[in-house]
């Protein structure tokens, strides 16, 4: 065996002990959800967002195939937006340009991000992962007044 396979394994048997150890999980596996009941399961049976402040909500978000419920989010400049978003089918993209948000969506896990749109707008909504036939037609938008 070369030195160079060796390396690799020692590297990886670390990699792998280090996060085995430290319980490492992504960040976004907090919430599970059956993805067989997201229509019928509180908040996702009703997505959109709820007031959480004076200057902050939360925004639940389905994204299945083709599209993103709710497909427009708008809301006033300063607001803080706490995005949870779930898929029932298959995994997609959650990507919202000019912003750092980009998560992936797995059907069974709620994945979320925050954010503050200071900078009036339309925001475009984007599923960055291919999820089939309609996948280019997948996207909506944050208007931010
Ligand atoms: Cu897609």
């Amino acid at each position: 065996m070369s030195v160079g396979i060796v390396a690799l394994v020692v590297f990886l048997g670390i990699i792998g002990w280090a996060a085995i150890s430290d319980g490492m999980t992504p960040p976004s596996s907090i919430q599970t959800i059956d993805p067989t009941k997201v229509a019928v399961t509180p908040p996702f049976d009703h997505p959109g967002i709820r007031r959480t402040g004076d200057h902050s909500v939360d925004a639940y978000v389905v994204a299945h195939i083709f599209s993103f419920s709710p497909s427009t989010i708008s809301i006033p400049a300063g607001t803080e937006v706490t995005f949870y978003v779930t898929s029932p089918d298959v995994v997609h993209g959650f990507f919202i340009a000019d912003t750092a948000i980009n998560m992936t969506v797995v059907p069974g896990w709620v994945n979320s991000a925050k954010h503050r749109f200071t900078t009036p707008g339309t925001y475009l909504l984007l599923c960055n992962e291919y999820c089939g036939s309609g996948h280019h037609f997948m996207s909506g938008s944050i208007v931010v007044k």
